[in-house]
């Protein structure tokens, strides 16, 4: 279903229209019925002779009541554009007409009304007089039909373009999060709270948990009307009732919003805007804005990178003195705070900070192309799926699936913990930056390990947990190894200097005749503070890596000793036997001292296990030996 909206001049014939049109009045206040005028918003459903249906918003005609206008011109998608044929195009005609260009609405009809005042002979000079008038107009080129609410005249042909001219609609986007900016809210015997409005986007069910701003409300649909029938589903185009459970009436009105949950309020907008040329000299870096963004009515300030100094579109920021759902592609206009004249307007480009989303296409190509937009500006830290979701306009669950395709494909790469993606180009240029710096590190310092998180962080100038996260598809993918906390090249092996080498035999020696007796570990860091040896200490954890320096608590042996202590205890109770801590001291020939941390340190590297008082070879027979030490 569409919605079209009325345009015109007060008293030019638009609500009695409506009316011929439809068999509603529109006009649905008795103070509006008494006094003959349109105060606030009608509704109708016109039934087309193919059998379809559109909604018709009927709007006041009157300059006191512009504000109701706009409230309902945001929802609208084909103007019937109502000139009194006897009068010709007025004051509102043009006004209305401009809002509905800066709201970016192209199409439209004209219904040259009361034709029953003009005589036959006189209505092909009318036309081309109004004709002449809507020049440079939205509607400067659509067909202009005469009509009579009062005769019925034109009526049929009336019908037929409309139903010609909905078909050639773009159909709205139905797999969107929902989105209702609610015209109306009242109270139903039985019902309880009701909003009304024209469905933006998404579809809706009875059942369905949603959001009402502001206030973020959590709210469930209880039953859904279309022009008085219940429905069990809704889709985006259509008029809708939905009666609330969970908000009151005082907590809803005009302007408020029904969304989906991906829907988040906010006050900020980055957006496209087009300034009325003649007004030009009003704006301002910042110009403070009456701003009509769905059904709302807001004050806030328009921010501008530089003043426009000509008609053409630019961005621009909306900054609003209250948050508002809104979704990318809806369209808004500014009006001066006081006069109220229109200043321009434009669309909702991205939710929050300006992004490259490009919120003003529609259709189905249009998903996946929005998530990797959303997911290239958020940059390095990557996005989860409601964030993509929120920001490009889709259904978390229409996210979800595009981000795993995106995934499949190799476009997009899933982080962990917490689930995310990351755009895969942005991640593939972060791992290329740290393969070359680390290929530079490896060549500067053979002997190190690699480069800590933070150390490499630095130097690519990225914040440690963006670079963590941003590195981990490549290392996941052998792109770039991570070990023991560094970041090396993934075939990269260190190799300590012979000097580095011979340094480190010489301050951890070993005793032939006490082959399994270490060295206290804190002598090693001070002698290689008096060492003039270079890279010493990048050395010492490289050798402790690999296994050749083995720390045992406060001591430190050589990984061959350890292979030795190693040996005699598979020699020892490899048979199945047992063995106590004096046992096991006297197995090595050392001391309690040495020998009681060091059967721990075997028990936790997985050699022996502790049963009782003693110990017994873990792993011995068919256990598998997957927890070995370093050798
Ligand atoms: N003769 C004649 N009079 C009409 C016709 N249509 C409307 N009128 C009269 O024009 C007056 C205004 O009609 P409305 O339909 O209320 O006009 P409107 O454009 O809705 O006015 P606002 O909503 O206040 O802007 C009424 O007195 C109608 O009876 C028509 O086709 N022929
Ligand atoms: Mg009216």
């Amino acid at each position: 279903m569409h919605t079209l909206g009325t345009a015109g001049h007060v008293d030019h014939g638009k609500s009695s229209l409506v009316r011929a049109l439809t068999g509603t009045n529109p006009d649905r206040f008795a103070e509006e019925r008494a006094r003959g005028m349109t105060l606030d918003l009608g509704f109708a459903r016109l039934d087309l002779p193919d059998g379809t249906q559109a909604g018709i918003i009927d709007v006041p005609g009157h300059e006191r009541f512009l504000h109701n206008m706009l409230a309902g011109a945001a929802g609208v998608e084909f103007a019937l554009v109502i000139v009194a044929a006897n009068d010709g195009p007025r004051a509102q005609t043009f006004e209305h007409l401009e809002i509905l260009r800066y709201l970016n609405l192209r199409r439209g009809l004209v219904v040259l009304s009361k034709a029953d005042l003009v005589p036959a002979a006189e209505r092909d000079a009318v036309r081309a007089q109004v004709r002449a008038r809507l020049a440079g107009t939205i509607v400067a080129d659509a067909q202009a039909i005469f009509s009579s609410a009062e005769t019925g005249e034109g009526l049929d042909d009336l019908r037929a373009a409309i139903a010609r001219e909905m078909r050639t609609l773009p159909a709205r986007t139905l797999d969107a999060p929902a989105y209702l900016p609610i015209d109306r809210a009242f109270t139903l015997a039985g019902r309880g709270t009701v909003v009304t409005g024209t469905l933006g986007q998404g579809r809706l069910a009875v059942g369905d948990r949603l959001t009402v701003a502001p206030g973020a409300r959590e709210v469930r649909v209880r039953s859904l009307h279309v022009f008085g029938e219940a429905r069990e589903r809704v889709d985006a185009g259509a008029r809708v009732a939905a009666a609330l459970h969970g908000v009151s009436r005082e907590e809803v009105a005009r302007g408020s919003v029904l969304a989906s949950a991906e829907l988040a309020e906010r006050a900020r907008f980055a957006v496209r805007f087009r300034p009325v040329p003649e007004m030009l000299g009003l704006l301002r870096r910042r110009t403070p804005v009456r701003a009509h963004v769905g059904a709302a009515e807001l004050i806030g300030v328009l921010v501008f990178g530089a003043t426009p100094v000509d008609g053409r579109e630019t961005t621009a920021e909306l900054r609003l003195r209250a948050p508002v759902i809104a979704v990318p592609g809806a369209p808004f206009v500014v009006r001066r705070l006081s006069p109220k004249t229109l200043l321009g307007g434009g669309t909702v480009v991205a939710l929050g900070a300006p992004s490259t989303a490009d919120g003003g296409d529609r259709g189905e190509a249009r998903g996946a192309g929005a998530a990797l937009a959303a997911l290239a500006a958020a940059g390095l830290g990557g996005a989860t799926a409601a964030e993509v979701a929120t920001a490009a306009n889709l259904r978390e669950s229409r996210a979800a699936g595009l981000l795993a395709e995106l995934a499949a494909r190799d476009r997009a790469f899933a982080l962990a913990r917490p689930a995310a993606y990351v755009d895969a180009s942005i991640a593939t240029a972060l791992a290329e930056r740290a393969g070359e710096r680390l290929a530079r590190a490896h060549c500067e310092a053979p002997w190190a390990l690699g480069m800590t998180s933070l150390a490499l962080a630095r130097a690519l100038t990225v914040p440690e947990a963006a670079l963590v996260r941003g590195l981990a598809p490549s290392v996941e993918r052998g792109g770039l190894a991570y070990r023991g906390g560094y970041y090396a090249a993934a075939d990269f092996t260190p190799q300590v200097t012979s000097e580095q080498r011979a340094f480190f035999e010489r301050v951890v020696p070993v005793d032939r005749a006490n082959a399994f007796v270490p060295v206290p570990f804190a002598s090693v860091p001070a002698a290689m503070k008096a060492s003039e040896i270079l890279g010493l200490a990048q050395a010492f954890e490289t050798l402790q890596a690999a296994g050749a320096l083995v720390r045992v608590g406060e001591f430190l042996y050589r990984g061959a000793q350890i292979a030795g202590v190693r040996a005699r205890l598979e020699a020892r109770l490899g048979g199945g036997g047992t063995l106590t801590p004096a046992e096991f001291r006297d197995l090595l020939g050392t001391s309690r001292k040495f020998a009681v941390p060091l059967l721990e340190w075997c028990d936790a590297a997985g050699i022996t296990m502790r049963t009782g008082d003693v110990r017994v070879l873990r792993g011995y027979g068919t256990r598998d030996r997957a927890a070995q030490p370093p050798r």
